[in-house]
């Protein structure tokens, strides 16, 4: 019989490359889509897979809705990706995001615990957690204490804790990924990275004169989502339930990656870009960079795209789809 999925947040970027990812190894995928006033390309990162997904309207501050999905389906697998994903914008909206990201994850794993309990759960959680907390040798690890920067990452403290909580408490199969930066084609036009190679594209294109950036000199460790939710999938095999760091190593700032952006289509970055401090936060994460030691040692996982190949895919596919007719 086909092992279940059941994944929360299914029709954004993770939740796409991982449904298409565990039906591709036979599960049958289920999944939430949180109703939104805007039904337009809700749904557009699945059209694909549509007809293979069992999706339904769903929140995870609807505790009824989730009580009714996992009581009746009993999945093997949980993934609750679920969330505010958007840093600078947990500081305009704290109150939501702390509901969402962090009472969330305590609703998914209280009604696994009553009406689901042999269910496995992979947790999103995030490097955001560690804040501006570095190890000495410039690495951030499964073992850095954790001192966040903004609503979203002391929300995700919270579910990180909690998920501890619940598997210590109750013996549930709880697991965290503590993903770093992660990003595709599939990326919403408000992150980073799909903001500076559309703008560059336009740019390019002459629809457009300047692009206006919050801090340059901020470094992350950007992977591809796709490498990721193979790592989602492999915490959940693991024999036993634990934390794991999932990054790709390599450290790049926001500079870097519009110089890189920008030289792929011949431009000058420094020509373009401009500071508008709209775009800064009131606290800020400078570095992140990713041991993901433990994960490759005992899950066997390993990113394979590379931070420019990762801005090439991103390129490609966005010159595609904003072809001048
Ligand atoms: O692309 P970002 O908004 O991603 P951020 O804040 O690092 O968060 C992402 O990664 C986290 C994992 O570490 C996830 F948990 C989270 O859900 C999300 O996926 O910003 C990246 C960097 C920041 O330093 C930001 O200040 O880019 C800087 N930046 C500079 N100008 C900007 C802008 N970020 C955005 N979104 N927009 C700007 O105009």
């Amino acid at each position: 019989m086909a092992k279940k999925a059941f994944i929360t947040g299914i029709a954004g970027q993770d939740g796409s490359y991982l449904a298409e990812y565990l039906l591709s190894l036979g599960y049958e995928v289920h999944g939430i889509i949180r109703r939104n006033s805007v039904t337009e390309h809700q749904q557009s990162r699945l059209e694909k897979i549509a007809p293979h997904v069992h999706d339904v309207y769903g929140d995870v501050l609807d505790v009824g809705s989730l009580t009714k999905i996992i009581f009746q389906i009993k999945p093997d697998e949980i993934y609750n990706i679920a969330a505010q994903s958007h840093v600078r914008i947990s500081f305009d909206v704290p109150q939501y995001t702390v509901m969402t990201n962090a009472l969330g994850v305590l609703n998914v794993l209280e009604v696994i615990r009553q009406n689901s309990p042999q269910s496995k759960m992979y947790q999103a959680s995030s490097s955001e957690m560690f804040g501006n907390s570095i190890d000495s040798d410039g690495y951030q690890r499964e073992t850095t204490p954790m001192q966040p920067t903004s609503p979203y990452g002391c929300a995700k403290v919270f579910g990180y804790n909690i998920v501890h909580n619940y598997r210590k408490s109750y013996g549930l199969f709880a697991s965290n990924g503590i993903l770093f930066n992660h990003e595709s084609p599939r990326r919403a036009a408000n992150f980073v990275s799909t903001k500076i190679i559309k703008a560059a594209i336009r740019i390019k294109q002459g629809q457009q004169k300047t692009l206006e950036l919050g801090e340059l000199d901020s470094k992350r460790d950007w992977g591809h989502s796709r490498d990721y939710v193979r790592a989602m999938h492999a915490i959940l095999q693991h024999s036993v339930a634990d934390d794991f760091v999932i990054a790709t190593g390599e450290s790049h700032s926001v500079r870097e990656f519009c110089q890189v952006a920008f030289n792929m289509l011949g431009l000058n970055y420094e020509e373009y870009v401009w500071i508008n401090p709209k775009f800064f936060r009131p606290e800020e994460l400078m570095v992140l960079r990713g041991d993901a030691t433990k994960a490759r040692k005992q899950l066997g996982w390993e990113p394979v795209v590379t931070f420019t190949k990762l801005i090439e895919e991103m390129m490609d596919e966005f010159l595609r789809e904003m072809k001048v007719a």
